[in-house]
Order: C-alpha cells, then sequence, then structure tokens
C-alpha cells in the first residue's frame, strides 16, 4: 500500500501539556507514522466539556502505510502508553493526551469504531486553524467545501498562539 497523507488532532490539559504533545509526536514516529509538518501549539478554551482546564492542541500532516483502523489502533495505544486512563466515569474527562484522526487521504468512512473525517471537525476552531494553518487549501472530502469557510462561525471559540 502507497503512502497515505493523513492530518491528526493532538490535545491535552492534563499535566506537562507540551510535554505530552511532544512525547506523542516522537511515538508516532516510532510507530512508522511520520509527521511531515505540524501546526503551532495553540491554547485553547474547552469546547463541548464543562469545568476543566484550557487546552494545548495542535495538527500534525503525516505519512503513514497504516489503513484507517490500524491508524487508530496504533493511536489508542499511544495514548495509554502515555498514561491516559480510559473510564466510564472519565468520559469526555481532562486527558493527558487526545490522538484524533482529522482527515486520512479523502476517505469517508462511517464505522462504530471509526468516523473520517472527524465527525466534529468543522465545528472546532481548536482543530480548524491548526489543520488550515499547515494547509490552507484543504477541502472537506465529502462536500468538497474549502474547510476555511467554517472558520467564521466558531470566531467566538478562544484560542490563541503559543
Ligand atoms: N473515534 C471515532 N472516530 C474517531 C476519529 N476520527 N479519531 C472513536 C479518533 N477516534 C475516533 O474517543 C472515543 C472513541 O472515538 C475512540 O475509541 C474511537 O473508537 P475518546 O478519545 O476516548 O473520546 P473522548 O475524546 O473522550 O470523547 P469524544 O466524544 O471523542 O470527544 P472529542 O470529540 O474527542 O472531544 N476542547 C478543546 N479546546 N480542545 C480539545 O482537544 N477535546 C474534546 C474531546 C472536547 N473539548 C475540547 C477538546
Ligand atoms: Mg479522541
Amino acid at each position: 500500500m502507497s503512502e497515505k497523507r493523513v492530518f491528526l488532532a493532538l490535545g491535552s490539559n492534563l499535566g506537562n501539556r507540551e510535554q505530552n504533545l511532544e512525547n506523542a509526536i516522537s511515538a508516532l514516529e516510532r510507530e512508522h507514522v511520520r509527521v511531515v509538518k505540524r501546526s503551532s501549539v495553540y491554547e485553547t478554551e474547552p469546547q463541548d466539556v464543562a469545568d476543566q482546564p484550557w487546552f494545548l492542541n495542535m495538527v500534525a500532516e503525516c505519512e503513514t502505510r497504516c489503513f484507517p483502523l490500524q491508524l487508530l489502533a496504533v493511536l489508542l495505544r499511544i495514548e495509554r502508553d502515555l498514561g491516559r486512563i480510559r473510564s466510564n466515569a472519565k468520559r469526555r474527562g481532562p486527558r493527558v493526551i487526545d490522538l484524533d484522526i482529522v482527515l486520512y487521504g479523502n476517505v469517508v468512512m462511517d464505522t462504530p469504531q471509526l468516523t473520517v473525517p472527524h465527525p466534529r471537525l468543522t465545528e472546532r476552531r481548536f482543530v480548524l486553524e491548526p489543520l488550515l494553518e499547515i494547509e490552507p487549501d484543504l477541502k472537506h472530502p465529502e462536500t468538497k467545501e474549502p474547510l476555511s469557510r467554517f472558520l467564521r462561525a466558531v470566531s467566538s471559540q478562544k484560542i490563541r498562539k503559543r
């Protein structure tokens, strides 16, 4: 299988957030997910969750030979290795590291384990802004709309470049 271009969103709002992002990037490289571009790191107001510390978020453009579900398994393993604890009580709780597949080439899929593009991509400034920082002309693979079109609607969400 040829190399696929994927965009991953990284987030952390627990512990040494900066270090957690760095550790995740190093772990990806060890797993043959080659990071070709990385956005700035942004400090971002929590969305859709109450009473949580602000996040550090960034997006990494990567090349990999992993199929989508293989890539997801790699991400879940890295989250676990970096000390993310999953429990029902803590769903959507503060996390050491969250790794999401934002885009996987032009793949569109919706299965119980994995939805690509990420279903909340267009509603989240903390994903859109770093994504468009590294690839300003990206289009939604399903609708072909320029992703930049969605920025205006999320402009009230507070984020700042580090
Ligand atoms: N899953 C499905 N699609 C994907 C995908 N494209 N990428 C499944 C990654 N995973 C995907 O994820 C639960 C399951 O989603 C995975 O096991 C996988 O099978 P999770 O990371 O355990 O769940 P979560 O993150 O606690 O909940 P959820 O609903 O996925 O939340 P989100 O959407 O990830 O949001 N605010 C700021 N400022 N910055 C943030 O980073 N993050 C969240 C979490 C909320 N608010 C935030 C931030
Ligand atoms: Mg996640």
